[in-house]
């Protein structure tokens, strides 16, 4: 029986990969970090139903101690870096914590696992956040990098210190360039399911406005359960290597919110409020990817429409909201 390590397994990601590695007959760890509140910390392993299946370990990345005793003991065959302070906004506000955890957690982590664990194969979660200011229409796992957010900066030195191992200490170490990816797990604070949650307020009599930022961005959306499939298969190549991941298409977030209200049956018009207090102090204004390195070596394409995404993002949220009615 295979195992894997995930950090970051409270998360999207982390959820979605754990129940696809279980599915594939792994033995599942994933690390969590002390919470006065954590029975709230397995939410999203409840409602895929597998919380009794991963075996949890106790860890934070900004302690290397911790993670040395946690890869020592699990002695995985591969470990997945999904742990980071993600959300972007919040990266103006904590820059130095993003740093810590999202930067060097990354080689925190590395560090660990070479020490106790080299010949495990190792997955970065990077970022198309990296890629920022737009230099290729089309972006690709060869287009210069020009982070615009202090959590891009740090994806980015995580993203070099993962290449940077594997060139020193031949580590099995693959880096996943992933571009937007949503769900009805999706954390509340991201776009799309703060759109989702308002449609399904304002539709159930809960709320009369939706509050937004800068809806004239561009995002390349795909569904989650779709790119954790993608990170699994990086692991299971021979060599290690670096893939963008994403749909090739590219959408504002104001058509994404068409999408969502006219699902419900609203109107955008009747109900959003721009909010200039929630735009950016630098924004990445367009992203669109090209995932063909990864559809030749790894056979992975996406399987989900953004209509498709959206329809069961709205749906999740209205069956969310009427139960706690
Ligand atoms: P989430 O924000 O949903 O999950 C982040 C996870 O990191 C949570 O489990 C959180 O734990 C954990 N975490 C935060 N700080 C620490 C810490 N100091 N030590 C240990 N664990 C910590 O992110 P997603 O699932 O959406 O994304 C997964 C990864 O992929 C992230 O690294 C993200 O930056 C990256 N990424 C995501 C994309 C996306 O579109 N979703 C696209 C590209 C990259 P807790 O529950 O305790 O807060
Ligand atoms: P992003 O996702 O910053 O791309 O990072 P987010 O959903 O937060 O923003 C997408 C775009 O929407 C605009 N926007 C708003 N965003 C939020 N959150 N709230 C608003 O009210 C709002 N109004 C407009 C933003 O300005 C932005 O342009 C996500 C995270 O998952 C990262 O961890 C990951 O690395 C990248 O995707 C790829």
């Amino acid at each position: 029986m295979k195992s894997a390590l995930i950090t970051g397994i409270t998360g999207q990601d982390g959820a979605y990969l754990a129940q696809h590695l279980l599915q594939k007959g792994y033995a599942v760890h994933g690390m969590i970090r002390r919470s006065s509140t954590s029975e709230l910390n397995s939410q999203r392993l409840h409602w895929l139903g597998i919380v009794d299946q991963v075996r949890f370990v106790d860890g934070d990345l900004c302690d290397l101690s911790s993670l040395a005793r946690v890869v020592q003991e699990t002695q995985p065959d591969e470990v997945y870096n999904l742990a980071a302070q993600s959300f972007v906004r919040t990266s103006w506000t904590q820059p130095v914590l993003t740093g810590a955890v999202t930067g060097l957690g990354c080689t925190n982590l590395l560090e660990a696992v070479r020490l106790a664990a080299p010949r495990a194969r190792f997955y970065q979660a990077s970022s198309s956040e990296m890629f920022g200011l737009i230099q290729d229409a089309v972006q690709t796992e060869a287009t210069p990098f020009y982070p615009r957010s202090p959590y891009g900066v740090a994806k980015l030195y995580a993203h070099w210190i993962t290449v940077n191992y594997r060139e020193s200490f031949g580590m099995h170490a693959s880096s996943g360039i992933l571009f937007n990816h949503e769900s009805p797990l999706r954390g509340i604070e991201f776009v799309t399911r703060k759109v989702t949650d308002g449609v399904a307020r304002i539709k159930l009599g809960l709320a009369r406005e939706l509050r937004l930022g800068n809806i004239d961005a561009k995002r390349d959306w795909g569904h989650a359960r779709d790119y954790v499939r993608a990170m699994w298969l990086m692991l299971q190549q021979d060599e290690p290597g670096d893939y963008v991941v994403a749909t090739g298409r590219s959408v504002s977030v104001r058509d994404m919110c068409e999408i969502a209200f006219a699902h419900a049956g609203l109107s955008l018009g009747d109900h959003l409020v721009i909010d200039p207090d929630l735009f950016r102090p630098a924004e990445v204004d367009v992203l669109v990817g090209s995932a063909a390195k990864a559809k030749r070596i790894l056979g992975w394409e996406p399987t989900v429409s953004l209509e498709e995404m959206v329809r069961e993002m709205v749906d999740a949220d209205l069956a969310r909201l009427s139960v706690a009615r």
